[in-house]
């Protein structure tokens, strides 16, 4: 942190910890950049400054109009995606969160610990993903908010208790329930159109408690019940097995894609990813960063491995996990 910051600055930092919406803390940034003094030692803390505005800007863009009124309106979208975590009672959703997020939500084994749905952030690799831990649903008895945040969901966890496989046959049951309010689990192998998206939702079943003796036949049970309609993952959520191939299936059912942004003759930032939907192209990624930066676009460079470096491609190229990207406007 360079030592000759004026004192507006300072102040106006401070600031920064107190706002409570998105768009207070975007002006925040905004005005912080604007004192900042332009000299060679605020560099980096200016790149900074921009860099954290862009990002911003691309989750506010991101997060759908949700109405005041609306039981999920306190529920702010964060990070590269919202996956939400549905189950029955006393499936282990919340051991579950606690499990990948480190965070301490109520685990009990009395049903309804968790009544209103509460957001969570999970930490995989340079990116965060944020995880809703909900009320239960009782087969088709669905609490009157599921529907509302399935929706506003990008992939969804069904977390099943292996020691009650009637809780499994009962699934269809739910998904019936859902069916009735417009909404649709899929797995991995059926496509979801942009336009379905808010309907449909890819989802991973997660069968939980495998630590437990019985669990063993109860999850070959549960395999020839699904077929392979849905992907499954056994894990315990107390032991902590399969927690870490959970995370990187969570990413994967994000479909999206890291790409990292750099300036000509400067390292790109690896902590800084950009997150797209896959399939997205250069121009795409310009948008993301800044609305001039696409406005203005001339042609990009771009690095991919040990095999592409700097070659020069044009807006409509489409972009892969891990792209490097120099945009010239
Ligand atoms: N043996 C075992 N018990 C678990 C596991 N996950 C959760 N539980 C227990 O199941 C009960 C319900 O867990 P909780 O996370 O509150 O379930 P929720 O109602 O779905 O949120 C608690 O007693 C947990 O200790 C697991 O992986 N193995
Ligand atoms: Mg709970």
């Amino acid at each position: 942190m360079p030592a000759n910051l004026p004192p507006e600055y300072i102040e106006t930092e401070r600031k920064l910890k107190e706002a409570k919406t998105p768009q207070e803390k975007l002006e925040i940034l905004e005005q912080l950049l604007a004192i900042v003094p332009k000299h060679k030692g605020t560099e980096k803390l200016q790149a900074l400054l921009k860099t954290k505005i862009s990002k911003l800007r691309q989750e506010m863009q991101r997060r759908p109009q949700v109405a005041r009124h609306s039981p999920i309106a306190h529920l702010e979208k964060s990070g590269a995606g919202r996956v939400v975590i549905l189950g029955s009672p006393n499936s282990g959703k919340s051991m579950l969160i606690k499990g990948l997020t480190g965070a301490n939500p109520e685990v009990g084994d009395y049903p309804f610990t968790t009544r209103i749905p509460a957001p969570y952030m999970m930490k995989y690799e340079n990116i965060q993903i944020q995880l809703i831990d909900t009320p239960p649903y009782l087969d088709d008895d669905i609490p009157s908010v599921l529907p509302e945040l399935v929706r506003s969901a990008d992939a969804v966890l069904i977390c099943l208790d292996l020691t009650q496989m009637d809780d499994a046959a009962r699934l269809e049951t739910f998904f019936e329930a859902m069916k009735k309010k417009k909404i649709e689990f899929v797995g991995q192998e059926e496509p979801i159109s942009p336009a379905e998206r808010p309907n449909k939702k890819r989802t991973l079943i997660v069968a939980n408690k495998c630590d437990l003796d019985e669990s063993q036949q109860a999850l070959e049970d549960l395999r020839l019940l699904l077929g392979n309609r849905w992907p499954l993952l056994s894990v315990s959520a107390l032991r902590g097995d399969g927690l870490s191939e959970l995370k990187a299936r969570i990413y994967d059912l994000l479909e999206i894609i890291r790409v990292y942004s750099k300036a000509p003759g400067k390292k790109p930032d690896f902590d800084e990813p950009f997150t797209l939907k896959k399939g997205s192209s250069v121009i795409d990624m310009a948008r993301a960063i800044h609305k001039d930066l696409a406005d203005n676009f001339k042609y990009a460079r771009l690095w991919r491995g040990k095999t592409i470096q700097g070659l020069v491609v044009n807006r409509e190229h489409i972009l892969q996990e891990g792209d490097i990207v120099e945009i010239h406007a």
